[in-house]
């Protein structure tokens, strides 16, 4: 029975460094300066507490209109993304060893995390990520924004035009089943492509079928347009673009 169980935690460990092994392309890209030198990147980090926060928004719920309508804004920011700061703190609770720890830290190593808590780090804390990096790729002055010159490169290569590319978007947005996410991502070589996630998962995690650093992310679930949109989501999608701040995805786009 004891060395049954032993092999088991063998196997559990060997396939953790595999798991590990898989992200050397993330270990060099810096996610924590996603969100460095904006007021925002505290909630990420954990304050002294070692509790997370609902990051500050930025703008106010209505500026994004009409793009994106006030209501939604009000309850996507203030219960949805809450929502998952108040669970994540709650699974935190219950792991102290974890207190502390970046979300790109716990993100990165779902599979290490403990059994009881993993699910519910997974779900609430991909949410909050997710949804900090979300507010930030949009903005009531994305009109005055602009692509730098290497994104807009590398846009280029990967895409061939901005039309094709928000064409290739808005196909992955549309065909992600259920609930998730669409992602432009990034390696480090600085190649751009577009990948999907579902639920709160993230293309920093571990557990992620295509890993890379986001440096835009669009929200699927139908909480995130419904009650603008119903059930198209792809006019959220193209109502999306109105409102992408350039300046901070090239910024992103920027750090390696
Ligand atoms: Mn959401």
């Amino acid at each position: 029975m004891k060395n049954a169980k032993e092999n088991g935690r063998r196997a559990f460990l060997k396939k953790s460094a595999l798991a590990a092994a898989g992200l050397g392309i993330l270990n060099t890209l810096h996610i924590d300066s996603l969100f460095a030198g904006t007021a925002g990147m505290e909630p990420l980090i954990s304050g002294g507490d070692g509790e997370f926060s609902l990051p500050p928004l930025g703008y106010e719920v209505g500026d994004l209109e009409p793009h994106i309508d006030a209501m939604t804004m009000m309850i996507h920011y203030g219960k949805h993304h809450q929502g998952y700061v108040t669970k994540l703190n709650a699974a935190i609770e219950k792991a102290p060893q974890l207190k502390g720890k970046s979300i790109k830290d716990l993100l990165m190593h779902i599979n290490s995390l403990p059994e009881d808590v993993r699910m519910a780090i997974r779900n609430n804390g991909g949410g909050h990520f997710n949804h900090s990096m979300y507010w930030k790729c949009m903005s009531p002055k994305a009109m005055d924004s602009k692509m730098s010159e290497p994104l807009r490169m590398a846009c280029e290569k990967a895409w061939g035009s901005m039309d094709s590319m928000k064409a290739e978007f808005a196909k992955a947005a549309g065909g992600v089943f259920g609930s998730g996410w669409a992602w432009i991502v990034k390696d480090d070589a600085g190649a751009l492509k577009i990948v999907t996630t579902p639920n709160q998962d993230n293309p920093i995690m571990d557990v992620a079928m295509d890993k890379g650093k986001p440096i835009l992310g669009i929200d699927v679930w139908e909480h995130a347009y419904y009650l603008k949109h119903q059930n198209v989501r792809g006019d959220y999608v193209s109502a999306f673009w109105d409102v992408v701040d350039w300046d901070q995805v090239s910024a992103w786009y920027g750090e390696m």
